[in-house]
């Protein structure tokens, strides 16, 4: 394409002008590689965006969206129903921990942060505790870029562009500290006690005008930040002690990323009152999220007359019978490929692999769960960021895809990567790290 072509597209969170300079094109993508314009192999080292878990082009996942499409496009979600949608929340269900039974399906990510900050609004409300309306979030949390993710997500750079944000938000501090937890191997020792910060701010605003509080059990997008051993028991001890419903957000956790579960709250053993997911639910396929609700959440709309809509929400798409058909077709290869089992049995070769960088160039840190794992560099003196964003081209250049944010490098492969591929991974990351300066 000449440059010109390119104009009309407004390429989101990219520096549009110097991307259309240099373009890097994806074109095709089959297993754990994708295929550039220029007919090079690019081993993908993050699935996509963080999403594309089983692999690209997962031949029963293709066959279930063409079937699907030509038997039925569409179907309305409003006061009409499809079986797909039933039977893919029927089987979502079966991954996820009691008592969170029911399955609210949104299109996105950022969709279903809005979502589940509405539910716990209008939860409150029909139990008669309309007062609270609070909702806590977290430094450095991602929620995605609706109004609401933005307001309790705490990365500055995507707040400070848009002034308005939902009154009432408070957020806990992050838990990110290389001078306590530099180099740990899966959750850091240092750090529960920053959990104590909810019981403050609850003390400050009163318990009874708190809503919701919402963290990713493990922050992806902010850089790879364990939570430290003790921490997720905490918070939920004191969301429970006050009537506050805990959400987490399994966005990027979901589906097998941390090993040997479906999602981080079985991972780590603490129970939200509400999961949000998106991306490995249709393995990126088609667009798909979800907010999974206790059985105590949903029974509180149930109730008054049924003939009344119980809750005022929903998308033109909730519950896409193209997007269900992805859905079924995914979670069934996560069965059958035995995939969250396999993620853990290859998380110690990935540890493994990902602290040798301790001793590449300019890394300060190397923090790993499953088939995650964040490298955080020093910054270049007066240029934060230029060292990553540089190792993540020359990465791209030499046939690897990484994701950086900051001067973290973030890797997030499909969970059907091999041991070899482990290995050509962080050897390109070392290459990469070789050559910038
Ligand atoms: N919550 C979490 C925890 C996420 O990670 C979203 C919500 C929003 O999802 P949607 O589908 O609306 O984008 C996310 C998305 C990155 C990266 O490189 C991370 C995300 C999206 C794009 C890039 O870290 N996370």
């Amino acid at each position: 394409m000449r440059s010109n072509d390119l104009a009309p597209y407004w390429m989101p969170f990219t520096a549009n002008r110097q991307f259309k300079k240099a373009p890097r094109m994806l074109v095709s993508a089959e297993g754990m590689y994708y295929r550039a314009d220029d007919d090079r192999q690019i081993l993908d080292g993050t699935s996509g965006l963080w999403c594309v878990n089983l692999g690209h082009s997962r031949p029963e996942i293709v066959r279930a969206v063409q079937e699907q499409v030509a038997t039925l496009d569409y179907a309305p979600s409003f006061q009409m129903g499809h079986p797909l949608a039933f039977e893919a929340a029927l089987r979502l269900r079966s991954l996820l921990p009691d008592p969170l039974g029911h399955v609210f399906f949104t299109n996105s990510g950022s969709e279903s942060v809005d979502t589940a900050l509405k539910i716990a609004l209008a939860y409150h409300r029909a139990r008669g505790e309309s007062m609270r309306t609070r909702l806590i979030g977290r430094e450095r949390g991602y929620h995605g870029v609706g109004f609401g993710g933005i307001s309790v997500g705490g990365i500055s750079g995507n707040r400070k562009q848009f002034a308005a944000m939902l009154p009432g938000v408070d957020h806990l501090p992050h838990t990110h500290n290389t001078k306590e937890n530099a180099f740990s191997r899966g959750q850091p020792d240092w750090g529960a006690h920053l959990a104590d910060e909810l019981e403050r701010i609850v003390a400050l605003h009163d318990p009874s005008t708190i809503a919701a509080v919402i963290v990713e059990p493990m922050a992806g997008s902010t850089g790879v930040l364990l939570p430290p051993k003790g921490y997720l028991e905490r918070l939920r001890e004191i969301c429970t002690r006050h009537g506050i419903l805990l959400i987490f957000d399994e966005v990027i956790t979901g589906f097998g990323r941390l090993g040997g579960h479906a999602f981080a709250a079985q991972k780590f053993n603490v129970i939200p009152d509400m999961i949000t997911m998106a991306k490995g639910l249709t393995n990126g396929t088609i667009p798909m999220g979800a907010v999974a609700a206790s059985d105590a959440i949903f029974d509180a709309f149930m109730t008054g007359d049924e003939s009344a809509i119980e809750l005022f929400h929903g998308y033109t798409y909730s519950g896409h019978p193209v997007a269900c058909a992805a859905a079924i077709a995914s979670l069934d290869l996560y069965q059958t490929d035995n995939l969250f089992a396999r993620a853990e049995k290859l998380a110690p070769v990935f540890e493994t692999a990902a602290h040798e960088l301790r001793t590449a160039n300019h890394v300060i840190d190397v923090r790993n769960m499953g088939l995650v794992a964040g490298i955080e560099l020093a910054p270049r003196e007066g240029q934060p960021g230029a060292r990553a964003y540089e190792t993540f081209v020359r990465c791209f250049e030499n046939g690897t895809l990484i994701r950086v944010t900051g001067d973290i490098i973030a890797l997030s492969p499909p969970l059907i990567i091999t041991e070899q591929q482990i290995d050509e991974l962080f050897a390109a990351v070392r290459l990469a790290l070789r050559s910038v300066t």
